[in-house]
């Protein structure tokens, strides 16, 4: 499966980072969350980023001034699709828990929200992509279930409100549901919480479906387009920008034959 990893750049650590003292250990390297996506063309409405709590994550060198913070197994696949220098090495420079890292600020590649926070998501597989999800809740019913229940419960969850202060974001336009189509499936769905599992499956499947073969941009260079010609458009214009990468997924067969 092939993803656009994109980067996310650390503005200011959470202050459970800070107080770790990694500093020395990153050698001035620039540090980027990264995180896994199929919808490039959505990244204009990110509104946050998502870490598993109870994830361990690695800080990777990427070369002598770049780092990203991503599982062990997504850089492992880094590794051996020439994304480091030295080719296919994986150097950890520090290990952070997804904990520690809510509530840092990052920049959001593209996103007409400069600057968002990272927020927990108990929903996060180890095992998928990074690790690190990109939250685009006007498209993506698994994040506007996510940022909904943080707000009803933030002192619950540990965090800041005002880290999850960023409404949903026109992005594109459907005919069906219009400018927010992941909120309008989690209302007619009747999704009760980010667990509910089987009508948020469902809000996907209808979500990526109606978005690829009707979607409209509705902002960003290719505003006016479809989506499924905008789709790689913008994903070039991010590699070009040094904002994204290719990443590909090894299928489950490849995974157990050589682990
Ligand atoms: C931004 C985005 C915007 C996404 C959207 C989706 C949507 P899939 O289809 O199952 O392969 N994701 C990536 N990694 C993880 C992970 N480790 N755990 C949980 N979720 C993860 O899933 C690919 C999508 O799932 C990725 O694309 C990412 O969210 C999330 F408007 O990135 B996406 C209708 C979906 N819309």
């Amino acid at each position: 499966l092939e993803y656009t990893n994109i980067k996310m750049e650390v503005v200011d650590w959470s202050t459970p980072v800070k107080q770790l003292n990694i500093a020395s250990s990153l050698a001035g390297r620039k540090v980027f969350l990264v995180a896994a996506t199929l919808r490039p063309e959505t990244m204009y409405g990110q509104t946050n980023c998502f870490v598993g709590p109870s994830i361990k994550y690695g800080v990777f060198a990427v070369n002598d001034h770049e780092a990203y913070v991503c599982t062990y197994r997504s850089a492992r696949n880094m590794a051996f699709q020439g994304v480091f220098t030295p080719a296919g090495e994986v150097n950890q420079l520090a290990e952070l828990s997804g904990e520690d890292i809510v509530g840092t600020k990052i920049k959001a590649a593209f996103g007409i929200v400069p600057e968002v926070f990272v927020l927990p998501m108990e929903t996060v597989l180890e095992t998928k992509g990074t690790g690190v999800v990109t939250s685009v809740p006007s498209d993506s019913p698994d994040d506007f279930a996510t940022l909904t229940e943080l707000r009803k419960k933030a002192a619950y969850y540990k965090i800041q409100p005002e880290w999850a202060a960023v409404d949903p974001i026109p992005v594109l336009s459907t005919p069906t549901y219009g400018e927010l189509t992941a909120p309008a499936l989690y209302k007619s769905l009747k999704v009760q919480s980010p667990k509910d599992s089987k009508a948020l499956a469902e809000a996907k499947d209808i979500a990526y479906k109606e978005g690829f073969y009707n979607g409209t941009m509705l902002v960003g260079e290719f505003k006016g387009q479809t989506v499924q010609d905008a789709k790689p458009k913008v994903r070039a214009k991010m590699i070009e920008a040094g904002l994204a990468f290719a990443y590909a997924e090894p299928d489950g067969l490849v995974i157990s034959r050589s682990s």
